[in-house]
Order: C-alpha cells, then sequence, then structure tokens
C-alpha cells in the first residue's frame, strides 16, 4: 500500500484550531440519481439535449446517492471532516403543487439525522441549479415568480428540517446559473442572450434576499448566507489598458454578484451596457437583496487573465507554460490568497467559508488505489493559501474540500473526476484516494493536537 503524507501545516496556524471546520461537499444533481421519484429539472432537459453534455451522459443514476447514502455517511465520517456540505433537490422535496413530496423530504430528514449522530455538521445549499422544468417553463429566473416560488420552497424546508442544519446557504454560484445558463448557453437551460443573463442574475439575487427572511423566521437558529464563485481577474500585461480590462472583467464575472449583496448596487460596468441588456430593478429590490448574512461562501478554483478589447472592454487570454488542471483551469494558489486579501479589504464582509475548492485529475486506479499526485499537491497549497490569507487578517473559518467523491460533472460529464473519493459508476464502488487520506491524516492530526491543548 502507498504510504500517503497527511496535509500538513503550521501546528499554531488557526486552520489548526478545532473551531475551524474542515468538511467535504456535494451537490443534489450530481451525486443522487433517482431521478423517477422527483420532478423533472433544466438539467435534465439540457443532458437530453444532443451535443450539449461531452459524454453524453446525465443524471438519472450518478453516484445513485439516494440508496447509498448509508454507506456514504459512513465514508464522510470515516475522514474526520467537521462539516457535510450537501444541497437539497427542489422538485424532490416539493411537488409541482408546492406541496410536500413526503418521500422527498423525509430523505433529507433521515441523512440529516444520521450525520447529527455522527456530531458533523450540515451545510444545506437550497439552490445548486436543479431548477424544476415547469417553472423554467414559465421563464425560470427570467420570472421574477421564480424568486417568489423559491422563497416558499425556502420556507418549508427551513420548517420541515428544523434544528438539523448548521447553516443553509441560499444559492450556490448564481454566476453560474446566470451567465452560463442564460448568457452563454453551456449549461442549464442553455439561453444565449446578454439581457437575459443580466436578468436571470437580478432574480437570483432577489431570491436570495426573499429566501433570507424566510430563513430568518423559519431557522432563527442556522446561520444563512450565500455561496459565491471567484476567478480573480489578472492583467495580461502592465499596460494601463490591460489593467483596466482586468478591472472591467472583475466586475462583470464577479461583483456583479457581490456588489449588490454588500452595497445594494451592481458595478460601474452596468453602464456599459445598453439600456436593454440591463435587469430591470423594481424599487425596494435592493433592500431585499442586501439581507444581512451570518457568512459569505467562496468557491475558489482558478484566476483568468484578460487583455483590453472585446464589446465590453476585455477579452480572455489562455497563458502558455502554467500548471494546468484536467479543466484546463490555472493552478494557481497565490491569487486565492490576493482574492481573499482583496475582498476582505474592498467589503465589509462577514466571515467566510472556502466552500468549494478542489481539481479535476485523470485519476486512473492502479492495485486497488488511486495516486492522486496533483490534486494532493493542488489541495496543500490551496490550503496555505487560505492559512495565509487568515495570516494576513481575514476572517476565514472553514474550508470545504470539493469534492468528496467523484460525480457528474455537469456539461463535462462523468469524465472529469473531482472527488477525494473515486466512484467506480460500473459497481458503485467507493475509494479513497490519496487525497481522501492526506485529509484524513491532517484532521487526525489536528484532533490529536487538540487532545493535547
Ligand atoms: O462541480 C462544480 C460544482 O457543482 C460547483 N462549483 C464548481 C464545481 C467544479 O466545476
Amino acid at each position: 500500500m502507498t504510504h500517503v503524507t497527511p496535509f500538513t501545516l503550521p501546528r499554531d496556524s488557526r486552520l489548526m484550531n478545532k473551531d475551524f471546520l474542515f468538511g467535504v461537499a456535494t451537490a443534489s444533481f450530481q451525486i443522487e440519481g433517482d431521478y423517477q421519484h422527483r420532478l423533472p429539472n433544466i438539467w435534465d432537459t439540457f443532458c437530453a439535449t444532443p451535443g450539449k453534455i461531452a459524454d453524453g451522459s446525465d443524471g438519472k443514476v450518478a453516484c445513485d446517492h439516494i440508496n447509498r447514502w448509508r454507506e456514504d455517511v459512513q465514508l464522510i465520517a470515516s475522514l474526520g471532516v467537521d462539516v457535510y456540505r450537501l444541497s437539497i433537490s427542489w422538485g424532490r422535496v416539493l411537488n409541482q403543487d408546492g406541496s410536500i413530496n413526503r418521500l422527498g423530504m423525509d430523505f433529507y430528514i433521515a441523512l440529516l439525522d444520521a450525520l447529527r449522530v455522527r456530531n458533523i455538521k450540515v451545510f444545506v445549499t437550497l439552490y445548486h441549479w436543479d431548477l424544476p422544468q415547469h417553472l423554467e417553463d414559465n421563464g425560470g429566473w427570467l420570472n421574477r415568480d421564480t424568486a417568489h416560488a423559491f422563497a416558499h420552497y425556502s420556507r418549508v424546508v427551513a420548517q420541515e428540517l428544523g434544528n438539523r442544519v448548521y447553516a443553509y446557504s441560499t444559492l450556490n454560484e448564481p454566476f453560474c446559473s446566470a451567465y452560463l445558463g442564460y448568457e452563454v448557453g453551456v449549461h442549464a437551460p442553455g439561453h444565449q442572450s446578454r439581457s437575459q443573463g443580466r436578468t436571470a442574475a437580478h432574480h437570483l439575487l432577489l431570491a436570495h434576499g426573499l429566501a433570507m427572511a424566510e430563513l430568518r423566521r423559519f431557522a432563527p437558529h442556522a446561520k444563512a448566507g450565500i455561496v459565491l464563485n471567484f476567478s480573480p481577474a489578472y492583467p495580461h500585461s502592465d499596460s494601463a489598458e490591460d489593467a483596466y480590462a482586468a478591472r472591467q472583467a472583475h466586475e462583470y464575472h464577479n461583483l456583479w454578484y457581490l456588489m449588490p449583496l454588500m452595497q445594494g448596487r451592481y458595478p460601474e460596468i452596468i453602464d456599459r451596457l445598453a439600456p436593454q441588456e440591463r435587469p430591470e430593478i423594481q424599487p425596494g429590490d435592493m433592500d431585499i437583496i442586501t439581507a444581512e448574512m451570518d457568512y459569505l461562501g467562496i468557491n475558489y478554483y482558478t484566476r483568468n487573465v484578460y487583455r483590453a478589447g472585446g464589446e465590453l472592454g476585455f477579452e480572455d487570454v489562455r497563458i502558455d507554460n502554467v500548471p494546468r488542471t484536467a479543466m484546463d483551469w490555472e493552478i494557481c494558489p497565490d491569487a486565492f490568497t490576493e482574492l481573499l486579501k482583496d475582498l476582505s479589504s474592498e467589503f465589509a464582509l462577514p466571515p467566510i467559508y472556502i466552500t468549494e475548492n478542489g481539481a479535476a485529475e485523470e485519476d486512473v486506479m492502479q492495485d486497488g488505489e488511486v495516486h492522486d499526485t496533483m490534486r494532493l499537491a493542488y489541495l496543500q497549497s490551496h490550503l496555505l493559501a487560505v492559512h495565509q490569507a487568515i495570516e494576513a487578517g481575514v476572517d476565514v473559518q472553514g474550508y470545504f474540500a470539493w469534492s468528496l467523491m467523484d460525480n457528474f460533472e455537469w456539461a463535462e460529464g462523468y469524465r472529469k473526476r473531482f472527488g477525494l473519493v473515486y466512484v467506480d459508476y460500473l459497481t458503485q464502488q467507493r475509494t479513497l484516494k490519496s487525497s481522501a487520506k492526506a485529509y484524513q491524516g491532517l484532521l487526525a492530526q489536528r484532533q490529536t493536537l487538540g487532545q493535547q491543548e
């Protein structure tokens, strides 16, 4: 058996403190399967559209988590994590008329109870992209009513799950839902229009704000916040033009979501859009959107590089000779530290949880083992990046690896593996990769340190 060196952090790092939360994350559509017992959603439709998913796959079985959740809870517990971050499938817990689907709701209740028995805190994401298809048929996120439907769904979940949830996230990565789903169309529902992308983003943010009010009322003891993804924007050259382009890209892709939440306004790049491309902001919307949050979830994977050009003043540059993951994303842990420092100095942020961070690798199973050297190095360097941000004064309170196990990677299908745990999709057998063992080792060390104190 290959010996795996645990991830290491300085002994006195805040990450080694027992109140820093380590976790693993997943999302409903990516792992659950069992599509027969829930409403069809936009990803079912997208997967059924030829050419949309790289390997032609879908989420009908995925990791068969609905049937294997007991085994998966044991797997999570075996890692020694404090937190499991999961998402709820809207169309599994609610019927089309808004009433409760008991079977689906009871599944999550049993799952949360099993996690509680093992002392694992649960971060529940309410929306990780699986919008029920009947809502999309009514306009989806282009229709303001969807924000109200989301508030109703959030209320029912909060009422049903009660104190089992440690923290709720309203949305996961609204950038992906809005931009990838409605503006460039590489994600469900596959629309391609700038004005639709911006409108969807506004309604998602509104949905977040409306849901925050429901969570405060019906889950007053749980933390409540949102999860945003950030790909920091870097200039391609030292020129003032490229520096400006990078700022524009940052505003368009990152701050478009954070600024309304924190400051009640869209960034200045909104002025570059034609009037018909701008979202309709109704009186009172920003008051709803700026609802105070207990935390901000930050997902970080990579940075992007831009130069001046393009319709909005910036265009992507693919730089050569840099290390990349199997997603072709540049590996850049320094940009992670910088991002955390920059956001914390520009905004009055609530405490931060790193709700996702991880890497896709071409994993190979050999003699029953998966020695994922690139992922090991990636996670080690990114854990240190978080440590450095904390040393610089950023208030980070947790780190959750993406993902617990290999799963359906959206438009990439099952070919891109992000798991700490390898999934054999033919047998559904789960195998700890070296990265899972290194994470386990780190968490065991932290436990020992805690006992010595
Ligand atoms: O798999 C996704 C996840 O659903 C959302 N954040 C990024 C991950 C990797 O692409």
